[in-house]
Protein backbone atom coordinates (compact mmCIF):
# COMPACT_ATOMS: atom_id res chain seq x y z
CA UNK A 1 0.00 0.00 0.00
CA UNK A 2 2.81 2.26 1.08
CA UNK A 3 5.44 1.75 -1.51
CA UNK A 4 4.92 4.53 -3.73
CA UNK A 5 4.16 7.01 -1.08
CA UNK A 6 6.49 10.05 -2.07
CA UNK A 7 7.86 11.85 0.59
CA UNK A 8 5.56 15.04 1.31
CA UNK A 9 7.33 18.51 1.56
CA UNK A 10 8.03 19.69 5.28
CA UNK A 11 6.42 23.07 6.20
CA UNK A 12 9.12 25.41 5.22
CA UNK A 13 7.97 27.74 8.55
CA UNK A 14 7.38 25.22 11.02
CA UNK A 15 10.39 22.70 9.73
CA UNK A 16 12.54 25.89 10.99
CA UNK A 17 11.25 25.10 14.22
CA UNK A 18 13.03 21.45 14.04
CA UNK A 19 16.11 22.97 12.89
CA UNK A 20 16.35 25.46 15.60
CA UNK A 21 14.98 23.02 18.40
CA UNK A 22 18.32 20.42 17.33
CA UNK A 23 20.71 23.23 17.37
CA UNK A 24 22.84 22.97 20.46
CA UNK A 25 24.45 26.51 20.76
CA UNK A 26 23.08 27.86 24.03
CA UNK A 27 22.80 31.97 22.53
CA UNK A 28 20.77 30.60 19.25
CA UNK A 29 17.32 32.92 18.33
CA UNK A 30 14.64 31.59 16.44
CA UNK A 31 12.95 34.80 14.48
CA UNK A 32 11.07 31.61 12.51
CA UNK A 33 7.43 31.18 13.51
CA UNK A 34 5.28 33.82 14.11
CA UNK A 35 4.79 33.25 17.29
CA UNK A 36 4.70 36.11 20.29
CA UNK A 37 7.21 36.25 23.16
CA UNK A 38 7.78 38.00 25.91
CA UNK A 39 10.49 39.72 26.74
CA UNK A 40 11.74 37.17 28.99
CA UNK A 41 11.69 35.04 25.74
CA UNK A 42 8.41 33.31 27.14
CA UNK A 43 4.93 31.96 25.53
CA UNK A 44 2.79 33.99 27.09
CA UNK A 45 -0.63 32.90 29.30
CA UNK A 46 -2.39 35.95 29.45
CA UNK A 47 -4.34 36.95 32.84
CA UNK A 48 -7.99 37.30 31.35
CA UNK A 49 -7.44 33.28 29.76
CA UNK A 50 -6.00 31.85 33.82
CA UNK A 51 -9.03 34.00 35.13
CA UNK A 52 -11.55 32.20 32.63
CA UNK A 53 -9.78 29.26 32.58
CA UNK A 54 -9.71 29.11 36.97
CA UNK A 55 -13.89 30.18 36.82
CA UNK A 56 -14.16 26.97 34.12
CA UNK A 57 -12.78 24.44 36.00
CA UNK A 58 -14.19 25.92 39.68
CA UNK A 59 -17.27 25.43 37.91
CA UNK A 60 -16.81 22.29 36.68
CA UNK A 61 -18.70 22.23 33.37
CA UNK A 62 -20.00 18.30 31.45
CA UNK A 63 -17.91 17.60 28.47
CA UNK A 64 -21.01 17.50 25.97
CA UNK A 65 -21.13 17.77 22.75
CA UNK A 66 -21.33 21.27 21.03
CA UNK A 67 -23.40 22.59 18.53
CA UNK A 68 -21.57 22.09 15.12
CA UNK A 69 -21.94 25.47 14.85
CA UNK A 70 -19.87 26.04 17.60
CA UNK A 71 -20.67 28.01 21.13
CA UNK A 72 -23.41 30.79 20.71
CA UNK A 73 -21.64 33.21 22.90
CA UNK A 74 -18.72 32.71 20.99
CA UNK A 75 -19.77 33.06 17.98
CA UNK A 76 -21.60 36.30 18.66
CA UNK A 77 -18.57 37.81 20.00
CA UNK A 78 -16.50 36.93 17.11
CA UNK A 79 -19.15 38.78 15.29
CA UNK A 80 -18.86 42.01 17.49
CA UNK A 81 -15.25 41.87 17.22
CA UNK A 82 -14.90 41.91 13.87
CA UNK A 83 -18.02 44.05 12.39
CA UNK A 84 -18.34 46.32 15.55
CA UNK A 85 -20.67 45.53 18.23
CA UNK A 86 -23.32 48.12 16.54
CA UNK A 87 -23.48 46.64 13.12
CA UNK A 88 -26.34 46.76 10.75
CA UNK A 89 -25.27 43.44 9.40
CA UNK A 90 -25.41 41.70 12.42
CA UNK A 91 -28.69 43.13 13.64
CA UNK A 92 -29.93 42.20 10.30
CA UNK A 93 -29.08 38.81 10.59
CA UNK A 94 -26.34 38.85 6.99
CA UNK A 95 -23.92 37.82 8.95
CA UNK A 96 -23.05 33.77 9.77
CA UNK A 97 -20.59 32.85 11.78
CA UNK A 98 -19.25 28.71 13.25
CA UNK A 99 -16.65 28.30 15.59
CA UNK A 100 -13.28 26.47 13.47
CA UNK A 101 -10.37 25.22 14.49
CA UNK A 102 -8.08 27.87 14.07
CA UNK A 103 -7.70 30.45 11.51
CA UNK A 104 -6.29 27.50 9.57
CA UNK A 105 -9.64 25.90 10.05
CA UNK A 106 -11.82 28.68 8.90
CA UNK A 107 -10.32 29.30 6.15
CA UNK A 108 -10.44 25.36 4.58
CA UNK A 109 -14.13 25.48 6.02
CA UNK A 110 -14.44 28.94 3.79
CA UNK A 111 -12.80 27.12 0.72
CA UNK A 112 -14.47 23.56 0.82
CA UNK A 113 -18.01 25.53 0.93
CA UNK A 114 -16.82 27.84 -1.51
CA UNK A 115 -15.55 24.76 -3.92
CA UNK A 116 -19.27 23.42 -3.86
CA UNK A 117 -20.20 26.78 -5.06
CA UNK A 118 -18.23 27.79 -7.41
CA UNK A 119 -16.11 24.92 -8.80
CA UNK A 120 -13.91 26.96 -11.49
CA UNK A 121 -13.49 29.84 -9.59
CA UNK A 122 -9.50 31.09 -9.75
CA UNK A 123 -8.61 31.92 -6.61
CA UNK A 124 -5.55 34.70 -5.81
CA UNK A 125 -3.32 35.47 -2.95
CA UNK A 126 -0.98 38.27 -2.58
CA UNK A 127 2.29 37.62 -3.26
CA UNK A 128 4.09 37.14 -1.62
CA UNK A 129 1.47 35.23 1.10
CA UNK A 130 1.60 33.40 4.14
CA UNK A 131 2.81 30.03 2.90
CA UNK A 132 -0.54 27.96 3.48
CA UNK A 133 -2.74 29.72 1.35
CA UNK A 134 -1.93 28.68 -1.56
CA UNK A 135 -1.75 24.89 0.22
CA UNK A 136 -4.96 25.13 1.79
CA UNK A 137 -7.00 26.49 -1.53
CA UNK A 138 -5.13 24.19 -3.85
CA UNK A 139 -6.13 20.82 -1.54
CA UNK A 140 -9.91 22.37 -1.72
CA UNK A 141 -9.63 22.07 -5.52
CA UNK A 142 -8.87 25.30 -6.79
CA UNK A 143 -6.45 26.92 -9.09
CA UNK A 144 -4.45 29.36 -7.04
CA UNK A 145 -2.88 32.41 -8.76
CA UNK A 146 -0.93 35.63 -7.46
CA UNK A 147 -2.01 39.23 -7.33
CA UNK A 148 1.10 41.78 -6.75
CA UNK A 149 1.32 43.03 -3.57
CA UNK A 150 4.54 43.72 -2.28
CA UNK A 151 7.25 45.80 -4.75
CA UNK A 152 11.00 44.65 -2.90
CA UNK A 153 12.58 47.72 -4.32
CA UNK A 154 10.10 50.69 -2.29
CA UNK A 155 9.84 48.01 0.72
CA UNK A 156 5.96 49.02 0.01
CA UNK A 157 3.07 47.62 -1.59
CA UNK A 158 2.74 47.99 -5.58
CA UNK A 159 -0.34 49.35 -5.51
CA UNK A 160 -1.16 50.15 -9.26
CA UNK A 161 0.02 46.56 -9.67
CA UNK A 162 -2.23 44.81 -7.32
CA UNK A 163 -4.97 46.45 -8.67
CA UNK A 164 -4.29 45.96 -12.12
CA UNK A 165 -3.96 42.34 -11.10
CA UNK A 166 -7.27 42.08 -9.07
CA UNK A 167 -8.81 43.77 -12.63
CA UNK A 168 -7.91 41.40 -14.95
CA UNK A 169 -9.39 37.96 -12.64
CA UNK A 170 -12.31 36.37 -14.44
CA UNK A 171 -15.67 37.44 -12.84
CA UNK A 172 -16.46 35.07 -9.40
CA UNK A 173 -12.28 35.05 -8.78
CA UNK A 174 -11.82 34.47 -4.69
CA UNK A 175 -9.43 37.00 -3.10
CA UNK A 176 -7.35 36.14 0.12
CA UNK A 177 -6.85 39.47 1.94
CA UNK A 178 -4.93 39.59 5.13
CA UNK A 179 -7.10 42.31 6.68
CA UNK A 180 -4.25 43.71 8.79
CA UNK A 181 -0.52 42.80 9.61
CA UNK A 182 0.20 41.22 6.50
CA UNK A 183 1.96 38.35 6.56
CA UNK A 184 4.98 37.77 5.99
CA UNK A 185 5.67 41.20 4.94
CA UNK A 186 4.20 43.37 7.62
CA UNK A 187 3.40 45.66 4.77
CA UNK A 188 -1.01 46.58 4.41
CA UNK A 189 -2.67 49.24 2.54
CA UNK A 190 -3.77 52.57 3.73
CA UNK A 191 -7.41 53.21 3.94
CA UNK A 192 -7.71 54.85 0.56
CA UNK A 193 -6.25 51.92 -0.82
CA UNK A 194 -8.40 49.61 1.21
CA UNK A 195 -11.61 51.35 -0.70
CA UNK A 196 -10.14 51.16 -3.99
CA UNK A 197 -9.70 47.03 -3.30
CA UNK A 198 -13.25 47.11 -2.22
CA UNK A 199 -14.31 49.30 -5.42
CA UNK A 200 -12.52 46.96 -7.38
CA UNK A 201 -14.26 43.91 -6.17
CA UNK A 202 -17.42 45.27 -6.68
CA UNK A 203 -16.89 46.59 -10.04
CA UNK A 204 -15.16 43.38 -11.10
CA UNK A 205 -17.74 40.49 -9.47
CA UNK A 206 -15.09 39.07 -7.28
CA UNK A 207 -15.59 37.49 -3.88
CA UNK A 208 -13.21 38.70 -1.41
CA UNK A 209 -12.20 36.22 1.47
CA UNK A 210 -10.43 38.34 4.38
CA UNK A 211 -7.45 36.22 6.36
CA UNK A 212 -7.81 38.09 9.88
CA UNK A 213 -4.97 36.58 12.11
CA UNK A 214 -3.86 39.42 13.95
CA UNK A 215 -6.83 42.02 15.09
CA UNK A 216 -5.18 44.24 17.88
CA UNK A 217 -1.50 43.53 16.83
CA UNK A 218 -1.16 47.07 14.75
CA UNK A 219 -3.32 49.82 16.11
CA UNK A 220 -6.45 47.99 17.92
CA UNK A 221 -9.40 46.11 18.00
CA UNK A 222 -11.41 48.71 16.13
CA UNK A 223 -8.66 49.77 14.27
CA UNK A 224 -7.73 47.16 13.13
CA UNK A 225 -11.09 46.28 11.97
CA UNK A 226 -11.18 48.94 8.89
CA UNK A 227 -10.98 46.74 6.02
CA UNK A 228 -14.03 44.44 7.42
CA UNK A 229 -15.72 47.51 7.96
CA UNK A 230 -15.28 49.12 4.52
CA UNK A 231 -16.34 45.32 2.98
CA UNK A 232 -19.73 45.20 5.14
CA UNK A 233 -20.31 48.80 4.11
CA UNK A 234 -19.74 47.82 0.29
CA UNK A 235 -23.22 45.49 0.19
CA UNK A 236 -20.71 42.39 -1.07
CA UNK A 237 -21.35 39.03 0.21
CA UNK A 238 -17.42 38.30 1.67
CA UNK A 239 -16.55 35.81 3.71
CA UNK A 240 -13.52 36.21 6.91
CA UNK A 241 -11.45 33.66 8.68
CA UNK A 242 -10.16 35.08 12.32
CA UNK A 243 -7.90 33.62 15.02
CA UNK A 244 -7.40 34.10 18.17
CA UNK A 245 -4.07 32.20 18.35
CA UNK A 246 -2.23 35.52 18.28
CA UNK A 247 -4.51 37.26 20.42
CA UNK A 248 -5.05 35.50 23.13
CA UNK A 249 -2.09 33.49 22.98
CA UNK A 250 -4.21 30.61 22.81
CA UNK A 251 -2.06 28.50 19.85
CA UNK A 252 -2.52 25.35 20.96
CA UNK A 253 -6.37 25.45 21.81
CA UNK A 254 -7.18 25.98 17.76
CA UNK A 255 -9.31 28.63 18.43
CA UNK A 256 -10.73 30.49 15.43
CA UNK A 257 -14.42 30.98 13.58
CA UNK A 258 -15.08 31.48 9.78
CA UNK A 259 -17.73 34.48 9.49
CA UNK A 260 -20.02 34.61 5.75
CA UNK A 261 -21.76 38.01 5.06
CA UNK A 262 -25.36 37.19 3.19
CA UNK A 263 -27.64 39.60 1.54
CA UNK A 264 -30.54 38.41 4.09
CA UNK A 265 -31.29 36.73 6.98
CA UNK A 266 -33.28 34.12 4.45
CA UNK A 267 -30.03 33.60 2.95
CA UNK A 268 -27.70 33.26 6.20
CA UNK A 269 -29.81 29.98 7.16
CA UNK A 270 -28.97 28.47 4.11
CA UNK A 271 -25.41 29.33 4.21
CA UNK A 272 -25.24 27.99 7.70
CA UNK A 273 -27.20 24.78 6.68
CA UNK A 274 -24.21 24.42 4.20
CA UNK A 275 -21.55 25.29 6.46
CA UNK A 276 -22.82 23.12 9.12
CA UNK A 277 -22.72 20.31 6.64
CA UNK A 278 -19.16 20.97 6.12
CA UNK A 279 -18.13 20.46 9.24
CA UNK A 280 -20.21 17.81 10.29
CA UNK A 281 -18.57 15.98 7.68
CA UNK A 282 -14.31 16.33 8.63
CA UNK A 283 -14.63 16.51 12.77
CA UNK A 284 -18.57 16.84 13.37
CA UNK A 285 -18.14 19.84 15.93
CA UNK A 286 -15.84 21.73 17.28
CA UNK A 287 -14.12 21.47 20.70
CA UNK A 288 -15.25 23.11 24.06
CA UNK A 289 -12.28 24.72 25.99
CA UNK A 290 -10.62 27.34 24.03
CA UNK A 291 -13.54 28.86 22.45
CA UNK A 292 -15.32 28.58 25.95
CA UNK A 293 -12.61 30.82 27.63
CA UNK A 294 -12.67 33.16 25.28
CA UNK A 295 -16.38 33.21 25.19
CA UNK A 296 -16.41 34.23 28.85
CA UNK A 297 -13.35 37.32 28.40
CA UNK A 298 -15.42 38.76 25.40
CA UNK A 299 -18.36 38.59 27.47
CA UNK A 300 -17.11 40.19 30.39
CA UNK A 301 -16.66 43.88 31.14
CA UNK A 302 -13.68 43.27 33.39
CA UNK A 303 -11.84 40.31 31.92
CA UNK A 304 -12.67 42.46 28.29
CA UNK A 305 -10.53 45.38 29.56
CA UNK A 306 -7.81 43.07 31.18
CA UNK A 307 -7.67 41.68 27.45
CA UNK A 308 -7.07 44.48 25.52
CA UNK A 309 -4.91 46.01 27.89
CA UNK A 310 -3.04 42.76 27.85
CA UNK A 311 -3.07 42.63 23.85
CA UNK A 312 -2.24 46.29 23.74
CA UNK A 313 1.29 45.26 26.15
CA UNK A 314 2.01 43.28 23.28
CA UNK A 315 1.40 45.55 20.27
CA UNK A 316 3.65 48.01 22.04
CA UNK A 317 6.60 45.99 22.88
CA UNK A 318 6.28 44.95 19.30
CA UNK A 319 6.96 48.22 18.20
CA UNK A 320 9.14 48.59 20.80
CA UNK A 321 11.64 46.18 19.10
CA UNK A 322 10.98 47.49 15.76
CA UNK A 323 12.89 50.75 16.96
CA UNK A 324 15.24 49.17 18.62
CA UNK A 325 16.30 47.20 15.75
CA UNK A 326 16.30 50.09 13.70
CA UNK A 327 18.42 52.15 16.16
CA UNK A 328 20.86 49.08 17.10
CA UNK A 329 21.35 48.59 12.93
CA UNK A 330 22.54 52.04 12.97
CA UNK A 331 24.53 51.57 15.96
CA UNK A 332 26.24 48.42 14.70
CA UNK A 333 27.13 50.10 12.02
CA UNK A 334 24.62 47.79 9.30
CA UNK A 335 25.03 50.69 6.30
CA UNK A 336 21.06 50.60 5.46
CA UNK A 337 18.74 52.53 6.09
CA UNK A 338 16.10 49.99 8.12
CA UNK A 339 13.20 52.49 8.77
CA UNK A 340 10.87 51.06 6.62
CA UNK A 341 10.76 48.46 9.39
CA UNK A 342 8.93 51.04 11.85
CA UNK A 343 6.70 51.22 8.88
CA UNK A 344 5.42 47.88 8.97
CA UNK A 345 2.64 46.82 10.92
CA UNK A 346 2.46 43.07 13.05
CA UNK A 347 4.69 40.66 14.51
CA UNK A 348 6.72 40.46 11.10
CA UNK A 349 9.60 42.30 8.73
CA UNK A 350 10.21 41.53 5.76
CA UNK A 351 14.00 42.79 6.38
CA UNK A 352 15.24 42.62 2.95
CA UNK A 353 17.62 40.27 4.05
CA UNK A 354 18.69 37.75 0.84
CA UNK A 355 18.31 33.34 1.29
CA UNK A 356 21.95 34.04 1.61
CA UNK A 357 22.23 36.63 4.88
CA UNK A 358 19.64 34.43 6.35
CA UNK A 359 21.76 31.55 5.40
CA UNK A 360 24.42 32.62 7.12
CA UNK A 361 22.56 34.33 10.28
CA UNK A 362 21.78 30.70 11.15
CA UNK A 363 25.37 28.96 10.53
CA UNK A 364 27.40 31.64 11.72
CA UNK A 365 24.80 33.13 14.56
CA UNK A 366 22.43 30.94 15.56
CA UNK A 367 19.83 33.03 14.22
CA UNK A 368 17.06 31.40 12.64
CA UNK A 369 14.82 33.54 9.95
CA UNK A 370 12.54 32.76 6.62
CA UNK A 371 14.63 32.36 3.77
CA UNK A 372 12.98 35.29 2.34
CA UNK A 373 14.24 36.99 4.64
CA UNK A 374 10.41 37.24 7.24
CA UNK A 375 11.87 38.10 10.82
CA UNK A 376 9.55 37.64 13.92
CA UNK A 377 9.58 40.69 15.51
CA UNK A 378 7.96 39.64 17.98
CA UNK A 379 10.70 37.46 18.91
CA UNK A 380 13.33 39.88 19.87
CA UNK A 381 13.51 40.77 23.58
CA UNK A 382 15.77 42.75 25.31
CA UNK A 383 18.26 40.14 26.10
CA UNK A 384 18.97 39.35 22.06
CA UNK A 385 18.17 42.48 20.07
CA UNK A 386 22.31 43.19 20.46
CA UNK A 387 23.26 39.75 19.29
CA UNK A 388 20.84 40.03 16.39
CA UNK A 389 21.61 43.52 15.64
CA UNK A 390 25.07 42.67 15.71
CA UNK A 391 24.65 39.47 13.63
CA UNK A 392 22.86 41.39 10.77
CA UNK A 393 25.29 44.05 10.66
CA UNK A 394 28.02 41.38 9.90
CA UNK A 395 26.05 39.15 7.52
CA UNK A 396 25.43 42.59 5.42
CA UNK A 397 28.89 43.84 5.59
N1 LIG B 1 -3.67 33.28 8.43
C1 LIG B 1 -2.52 33.94 8.56
C2 LIG B 1 -2.25 35.11 7.67
C3 LIG B 1 -1.58 33.56 9.52
O1 LIG B 1 -0.44 34.23 9.63
C4 LIG B 1 -1.87 32.48 10.36
C5 LIG B 1 -0.86 32.10 11.34
O2 LIG B 1 -0.85 31.26 12.11
C6 LIG B 1 -3.10 31.81 10.19
C7 LIG B 1 -3.97 32.24 9.20
C8 LIG B 1 -3.49 30.59 10.98
O3 LIG B 1 -3.91 30.84 12.23
P1 LIG B 1 -4.23 29.63 13.23
O4 LIG B 1 -2.94 29.29 13.89
O5 LIG B 1 -5.24 30.16 14.15
O6 LIG B 1 -4.73 28.49 12.41
O1 LIG C 1 3.54 32.38 9.52
C1 LIG C 1 3.72 31.97 10.66
O2 LIG C 1 4.84 31.84 11.15
C2 LIG C 1 2.51 31.70 11.55
C3 LIG C 1 2.58 30.34 12.18
O3 LIG C 1 1.79 25.99 8.74
C4 LIG C 1 2.38 29.20 11.27
O4 LIG C 1 1.38 31.93 10.83
C5 LIG C 1 3.29 28.90 10.28
C6 LIG C 1 3.11 27.82 9.43
C7 LIG C 1 1.99 27.03 9.60
C8 LIG C 1 1.09 27.30 10.60
C9 LIG C 1 1.28 28.40 11.43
Amino acid sequence: LFATVELAPRDPILGLNEAFNADTRTDKVNLGVGVYFTDDGKLPLLRAVMAAEKARLEAQPARGYLPIEGIAAYDNAVQNLLFGADSALIQAGRVVTTQALGGTGALKLGADFLKRLSPEAVVAISDPSWENHRALFESAGFKVENYRYYDAASQSVDFAGMLASLKALPARSIVVLHACCHNPTGVDLSTEQWQQVVAACRDNGLTPFLDMAYQGFADGIDADGLAVRLFADSGLDFFVSSSFSKSFSLYGERVGALSIVTQSREESARVLSQIKRVIRTNYSNPPTHGASLVATVLNSPELRALWESELAEMRDRIKAMRQALVQKLAEHGAGRDFSFVLQQRGMFSYSGLSAEQVERLKTEHGIYAVSTGRICVAALNSRNIDRVATAIAAVLR
